[in-house]
C-alpha cells in the first residue's frame, strides 16, 4: 500500500508542497532540488537500520551492507575535497558544528567567528545557540565600506582576545573568503582554525573557490545546499587525533544511531558532485549570480559588497525600495517568488524585520535556469517592490513567473 491509500491527508501535504515547488520561484540560497537517485536512496529501506558505530566497528549485528554505505560516502567525500579524514555521521550543520567544536574546545574556551548579523551562522555564536552558551564568542566584521571581511581588524582584535579557535565561513556572505589569509592570522594567536563551508561546499568541490582543507583545521559543512544532497552534515580533516575526537565526539558524544538512509544518499550525492556535469552546474551558478546582481545594480539597488563572487547576494531593499526585507519577502512570497528577508551590513533593522534579502541561484540553476532567466527575475523583482500596492502589476509578475517555471518543469520527481 503506498501513503496515498494509507494516509491521504500527509499524501495531500506532500502533492501540495510539490506543487508549490514546481510553481515557485525559488531564491533561498541554502535550497536546492535533489536528482531522484538522491530522493531514492533518502527513501530507501535503509532507513531500517540501526548501526551505531562507524563501519566495521558497529554495536549491531547485520550492518555489511549498511557498512559497504558509508564507506562509500567517505571515501568519495574525501576525493571530492581532497582531505584524509570525514564523518559523514552528523545529522545536520548544527551538529557537524558542535562536533567540531567539542572536537577541539573545552567549555569557556574563546572563539572568534563571523558577526552573525553580517553574515555569519546560528551556530557561530548566537546567545541562544549552544554555541553562544557553551562557548565564549567573539564577533569580527565587515568594512563598512567595501562591505567585504575586515582582515586588518579581524587579525587585531585576535592578537587581543587570543582566540583558541577562529571560525570562517558564513550564511550570507557573497564574496571570496580568504582561507589563507585567516590561518595567517590563526598562526600568529595560536588558534586553531574551522572554517564551516556548508553554503559554498559545491563552489569548493568544483574549485570555483579555494578548498578550506588545505588551510582549516577542521572543516564542516551541509550536504543539502550548494552541494545538492540530501540534508544533513560533514566534518572533514587532515589531522588525525582531530579526525578520532570527531568520530568519539559525534558518536556517542552527541548522536545515537546514524541515519543510513541518509548516509546512502549522501553518497550518491557525492558522486554526482564528483562528475563533469556537476562542475558545469556550478559553474552556471555562480555565472547567473554575477548575471542577477549586475542586473540590480543597472536597476539602481545597492547591491551588498557591489556584487557577487559566489552562488548569492545581498539585496538592500530599504535604500531603493523603501521598504523592509520582510514586507519585500512577504509581498514576493504573494508572487510566488520564494526568498528570506536577510540583515545586511551594519543594518538599522531587526534580525526579524531586516533592511534586506538574500537570493541565491543553486535552486534555479538546477531547474536549468540561465542568465538570461535571472535578469526576467531581477525585472519581476523590481515591478513588485517598484509598485507594491498594484494589483495588476502582480497579475502581470505571476503570469511571467508561470512562464518561467513552465519552460523549466520540476517533473524528475515520482516520490510513488
Ligand atoms: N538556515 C541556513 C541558511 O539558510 O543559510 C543555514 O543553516
Amino acid at each position: 500500500m503506498n501513503l496515498e491509500h494509507t494516509d491521504k491527508e500527509l499524501f495531500e501535504v506532500i502533492q501540495e508542497e510539490l506543487n508549490r515547488q514546481q510553481s515557485h520561484i525559488e531564491l533561498i540560497a541554502s535550497e536546492n532540488f535533489v536528482s531522484e537517485a538522491i530522493l531514492e536512496a533518502d527513501g530507501s529501506v535503509l532507513t531500517n537500520k540501526y548501526a551505531e558505530g562507524y563501519p566495521g566497528k558497529r554495536y549491531y549485528g547485520g550492518c555489511e551492507f549498511v557498512d559497504k554505505a558509508e564507506n562509500l560516502a567517505i571515501e568519495r567525500v574525501k576525493k571530492l575535497f581532497n582531505v584524509e579524514y570525514a564523518n559523514v555521521q552528523a545529522h545536520s550543520g548544527s551538529t557537524a558544528n558542535m562536533a567540531a567544536y567539542r572536537a577541539v574546545l573545552k567549555p569557556g574556551d574563546k572563539v572568534l567567528g563571523m558577526a552573525l548579523d553580517q553574515g555569519g551562522h546560528l551556530t557561530h555564536g548566537h546567545p541562544l545557540s549552544f554555541s553562544g552558551i557553551d562557548y565564549d564568542f567573539y564577533p569580527y566584521y565587515v568594512d563598512k565600506k567595501t562591505e567585504t571581511i575586515d582582515y586588518e581588524k579581524l587579525e587585531k582584535k585576535a592578537l587581543e582576545i587570543k582566540p583558541k579557535l577562529i571560525v570562517a565561513g558564513a550564511s550570507a556572505y557573497p564574496r571570496k573568503i580568504d582561507f589563507k589569509r585567516f590561518k595567517e592570522i590563526c598562526d600568529k594567536v595560536d588558534a586553531l582554525l574551522m572554517v564551516d563551508m556548508a553554503h559554498i561546499a559545491g563552489l569548493v568541490a568544483t574549485n570555483l573557490h579555494p578548498n578550506p582543507c588545505e588551510y582549516a583545521d577542521i572543516v564542516t559543512s551541509t550536504t543539502h545546499k550548494t552541494l545538492r544532497g540530501p540534508r544533513g552534515g560533514i566534518v572533514l580533516t587532515n589531522d588525525k587525533e582531530i579526525a578520532k575526537n570527531v568520530n568519539r565526539v559525534v558518536f556517542p558524544g552527541i548522536q545515537g544511531g546514524p541515519l543510513m538512509h541518509i548516509i546512502s544518499a549522501k553518497a550518491v550525492a557525492f558522486k554526482e558532485a564528483l562528475s563533469d556535469d556537476f562542475i558545469d552546474y556550478q559553474k552556471q551558478v555562480v555565472k547567473n549570480a554575477k548575471v542577477f546582481a549586475d542586473k540590480f545594480i543597472d536597476l539602481g539597488y545597492h547591491v551588498v559588497s557591489n556584487g557577487t563572487d559566489n552562488h548569492l547576494l545581498l539585496l538592500d531593499v530599504l535604500s531603493k525600495a523603501k521598504m523592509s526585507g520582510k514586507k519585500a519577502e512577504k509581498l514576493l512570497d504573494k508572487a510566488n517568488i520564494t526568498c528570506n528577508k536577510n540583515t545586511i551590513p551594519y543594518d538599522t533593522k531587526k534580525p526579524f524585520v531586516t533592511s534586506g534579502i538574500r537570493l541565491g541561484t543553486p535552486a534555479m540553476t538546477t531547474r536549468g535556469f540561465k542568465a538570461e532567466d535571472f535578469v526576467e527575475v531581477a525585472i519581476l523583482i523590481d515591478m513588485i517592490l517598484s509598485n507594491p500596492e498594484d494589483e495588476s502589476i502582480f497579475k502581470q509578475v505571476k503570469q511571467r513567473v508561470k512562464k518561467l517555471t513552465d519552460k523549466y518543469p520540476l517533473d524528475y520527481y515520482k516520490p510513488y
